[in-house]
């Protein structure tokens, strides 16, 4: 019973969240590379994944400034973001959060399967093949940062081909 009302609450909370963020246009500016900030968010893609289960987000990270750390993540579709990272334990791989991601000076960073990912938890809708999900990626000195994930089918293992989504 409280379990639900508190669910209820912070469902409303994050809409009104929503409502404060970027624009599509400026969130597609920035996500091409149209920003003047030192960090580059490039190639994100997500897998499909039903309403309520689990997602992921992958991503590449490149720095122009000063070493940075990734230290939050925010997307309106998950009730949950995570950092998180995958260890081999006695042969098994898991996954564990982790609390932010190094970032090198002039350096880069691949978010990517079987390794450092963005993980979105209780998602509020399907991640659907085809689908560009925004999400807003939190650094230490660089402040906020948008992104896209442009969801590709529950079995990919990276971004879609070079311009999969601009084919003639
Ligand atoms: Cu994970």
């Amino acid at each position: 019973m409280t379990g639900f009302s508190r669910r209820a609450g912070l469902g409303a909370l994050l809409s009104l969240c929503a409502g404060l963020g970027a624009t599509p246009a400026q969130a597609q500016a920035q996500a091409q590379g149209h920003d003047h900030g030192p960090i580059q968010a490039e190639a994100g893609w997500s897998r499909a994944a039903g309403a309520g289960r689990v997602g992921a987000g992958f991503i590449t990270l490149r720095n122009s400034g000063a070493a940075d750390r990734l230290v939050a993540a925010r997307a309106e579709i998950a009730r949950t973001v995570e950092l998180h990272t995958h260890l081999h334990e006695n042969g098994v791989m898991r996954m564990r959060p982790v609390e932010a991601i190094d970032l090198p000076a002039n350096g880069a960073v691949t978010l990517e399967p079987g390794g450092l990912h963005i993980m979105l938890i209780d998602l509020q809708q399907p991640l659907n093949r085809g689908d560009t999900v925004p999400i807003t990626l939190v650094f230490e000195k660089a402040g906020e940062v948008q992104a896209q994930l442009a969801v590709q089918s529950a079995g990919a293992r990276g971004p879609a081909a070079a311009g999969g989504g601009h084919r003639h």
